[in-house]
């Protein structure tokens, strides 16, 4: 990745570049331990899917200017938590809350902030649970703590953010009105149908164990 802003910092970016690339490798390798051990032990799979990425240079640069600093590596490290970003997506809204404790609870994994955009939606209708960590990278004569923005979010919730992603950048962030209510609206449809499919689940869940207490009391008459 490019950032040819920074002529006499190209070292320093690139120093920063591998540490980012290798706290998504280990944050992934965490989520992809995590998803295996509650399939063996749940028989169950929270998580749908997982996408990671490093921010763009472009994006970099405009959330820069957006906090009126200069662009150079130390303000990038220090003001920019998304660099490297990894977003989870799951079936229920309780999976959510379950991943995100458990990857709290690691004991590498140091929480900064935590945003709950579920709990608290956007006034657009953006819903999503947000939390900057940091991990430890080993270096070969040092350790340094590098940061990660975790999103985690359904799949409806995810079909929603993709498309006002799309119509914001269509529109320029000035989107008509009528379209922004349509989304709003979609939004509250979205959280109605995260609620449904939940208890639906529940319900599921809670038949599958009264079946399997029957055939157990069947089998040992
Ligand atoms: P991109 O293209 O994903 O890189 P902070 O992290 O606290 O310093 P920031 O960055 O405002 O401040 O944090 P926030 O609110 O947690 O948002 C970070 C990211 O969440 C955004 O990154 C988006 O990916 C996503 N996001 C936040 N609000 C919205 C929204 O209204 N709609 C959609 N679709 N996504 C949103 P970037 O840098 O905007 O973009």
């Amino acid at each position: 990745m490019e950032l040819p802003i920074f002529y006499d910092e190209a070292e320093e970016w690139k120093n920063a570049l591998l540490l980012y690339d290798s706290a998504l490798k280990e944050i992934n390798t965490k989520i992809e331990i995590m998803n295996n051990e509650f399939k063996l032990t749940h028989q169950y799979n929270p998580i749908e899917h997982v996408v990671s990425r490093l921010k763009s240079p472009e994006s970099i640069a405009k959330k820069i200017r957006h906090n009126k600093k200069e662009l150079t590596v130390e303000n990038i490290v220090k003001y920019v938590n998304d660099v490297a970003g990894v977003r989870i997506i799951c079936s229920f809204t309780s999976d959510i809350y379950r991943i995100a404790d458990l990857i709290a609870k690691q004991s590498d994994v140091k929480v900064l902030k935590v945003k709950d955009y579920i709990t608290c939606p956007k006034e657009n209708g953006y819903s999503s649970y947000h939390m900057i960590v940091s991990v430890p990278i080993y270096l070969s004569n040092n350790v340094i703590e590098t940061k990660v923005e975790i999103q985690i979010r359904t799949i409806a919730m995810d079909f929603w953010a993709s498309l006002e992603h799309k119509i914001y950048y269509k529109f320029e962030g000035n989107a008509p009105e009528r379209i922004r209510k349509e989304l709003r609206e979609c939004s509250e449809i979205v959280s109605y149908l995260d609620h449904k499919m939940l208890s639906l689940n529940e319900e599921i869940k809670s038949f599958s164990h009264d079946r399997e207490a029957e055939y157990k009391d069947i089998l040992s008459e």
